[in-house]
């Protein structure tokens, strides 16, 4: 078979001048709360990573990435759509019955790469919504991930810790029962249904925080729950159920170019280890499914030298957003921290939820076995976002009007260390500027730490950063650089105009 890789482009592709070009397929592998400190390679002191570390030696490691926005969804949105989170005042954190959050109509990243030929599919934990209205969980629920340019879906509809606790494939719920019916409220119990508050004793893991609702495997969530028994994940098994479809899919595809988005569910609460990694990182359930995840992306990568296909196929891997410890579960993760005096957004401040830097400061690898070289470094700034159009310049799509998507394939690919000039940082509100190493805080009301012992940002003045010089943001250098502060306010303002203004 001859073989045209995109690497160049274009002298690849007059060499294989009249011929079908060959397209690398393409994997994002997104975690759910993994921060840079969580990875050995990284710096992490506690945890060893030896498949992330592959990622990052095979490859190259992006050490100036950004999520767009310290939570899920919004940062999901702007993977998928291209676009800044903020421009959707819908986009933050989403409940499990939340209605799909991207139109049918709205350009997405998966519709893109299928229009380029290749076979898509997302596998994993899911944040954009489903549905139009009323979900009724019985039938196929659309429009679903298969609507806006998906051709395969096996997903969690929200988070691990939100009800319903079923999968959902190409928008439906396998495995139900017509006779044991699938009921979801966010405002009001089911009359009679057993809670986390009315029945205690039905927890084996308990909540400091907001999962007081469902009990559903011994773990409280939020939202309630009736019927749908013989659908309901297991926990435990979650990852392996995961990297199955995986497998499933890579293999299926093997011969045509495929898309895959794998949402990893890890480390998010409730963090519930596998049997195979319980008690193994010695720093309790949050510990042991970072590892888990580890091992997935090794058999995810193993998997794919085996089929003979990492020449093939580019590799990417990062975060949704920074890492917390107590996320609302009483789980020993904050106590076996603080016994090692280590925090998972490390080296950098603040965590998820934050606007200090910890909050979107994502750890990102790329691997493309013969085309990447190996030990790759690059401090280029990058937003996820922009993969959009960097997948679309790889594959030879247009990019739409309108997005805020940047194409930096060459950043991607290692060629080039020329990342953003500048980025805006945040979701609904709340919104941070880079550029080059400044960073602007601006100021917002709220506490300075959070109930998850998070450092927010909040603060009453304008707040400037040089990450370049301080890259665990220690000095506020806004009275010492007023005219910075300025000039930056004016391009945060220029940027969000029409949506918010500083
Ligand atoms: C918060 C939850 C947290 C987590 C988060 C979403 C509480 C107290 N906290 O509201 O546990 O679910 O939402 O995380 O309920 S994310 O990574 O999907 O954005
Ligand atoms: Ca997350």
């Amino acid at each position: 078979m001859k073989k045209c890789y995109l690497l160049p482009f274009v002298a690849a592709a007059a060499a294989c001048s009249g011929q079908q070009q060959e397209k690398p397929n393409v994997i994002i592998v997104l975690a759910d709360d993994l921060g840079c400190g969580d990875i050995s390679a990284l710096g992490s002191t506690v945890l060893d990573t030896p498949n992330l570390d592959r990622m990052c030696s095979e490859g190259l490691n992006l050490t100036d990435a950004h999520s767009a926005a310290p939570t899920s969804t919004p940062s999901r949105y702007s993977i998928m759509t291209g676009q800044y989170p903020w421009r959707n005042k819908d986009a933050e954190i989403l409940a499990g019955d939340a209605n799909l959050l991207i139109r049918e109509d709205q350009p997405t990243l998966a519709g893109m790469m299928r229009d380029a030929g290749y076979t898509t599919a997302v596998i994993g934990k899911w944040h954009l919504g489903l549905g139009a209205g009323q979900i009724d969980w019985n039938k196929e629920i659309t429009p679903n991930p298969n609507s806006i340019g998906f051709d395969y879906s096996y997903i969690i509809a929200a988070t691990v810790d939100r009800v319903p606790t079923v999968y959902v494939e190409n928008g439906l719920v396998p495995g139900l029962d017509p006779s044991d019916p699938l009921y979801v409220d966010y405002n009001e119990n089911f009359p009679g249904e057993p809670t986390a508050l009315t029945n205690p004793e039905l927890m084996r893991m308990k909540w400091s925080q907001g999962h007081s609702c469902s009990v559903v495997n011994g773990i409280p969530r939020i939202g309630y729950q009736k019927g749908g028994k013989s659908a309901y994940w297991n926990d435990e098994e979650m990852a392996y159920v995961f990297l199955d479809k995986v497998k499933g899919f890579i293999s299926d595809n093997k011969d045509r170019p495929f898309f895959l988005y794998y949402g990893l569910h890890e480390p998010h609460v409730p963090r519930t280890p596998h049997s195979d990694f319980a008690g193994k990182s010695g720093l309790g359930p949050r510990g042991d499914v970072v590892l888990e995840a580890d091992w997935c992306v090794g058999q995810l990568l193993d998997y794919l030298d085996e089929m003979g296909l990492s020449e093939n196929t580019i590799v990417i891997f990062s975060s949704d957003n920074g890492p917390v410890l107590d996320d609302g579960y009483v789980d020993e993760a904050a106590e076996k921290w603080a016994e090692h005096d280590f925090k998972p957004a490390l080296p950098y401040r603040g965590g998820k939820y934050s606007l200090f830097d910890g909050g979107t400061h994502i750890p990102f690898f790329v691997r493309w076995t013969g085309h990447i070289e190996p030990e790759s470094v690059s401090d280029a700034l990058i937003s996820q976002m922009d993969l959009y159009a960097s997948l679309a310049a790889l594959t030879g799509q247009e990019v739409p009007e309108g997005l805020d998507s940047q194409n930096h394939l060459d950043v991607f690919l290692g060629k080039s260390s020329q990342g953003r000039e500048d980025l805006v940082l945040g979701s609904t509100g709340k919104l941070t500027y880079r550029l080059g190493d400044w960073h602007l805080i601006p100021p917002f009301e709220g506490p300075a730490v959070d109930m998850t012992d998070t450092e927010t940002g909040n603060s009453d003045s304008w707040a400037l950063y040089n990450q370049g010089k301080d890259i665990h943001e220690d000095r506020d250098l806004a009275s010492e650089y007023p005219e910075k502060v300025m000039e930056m306010r004016e391009r945060l303002n220029a940027a969000v105009e029409g949506y918010y203004s500083y």
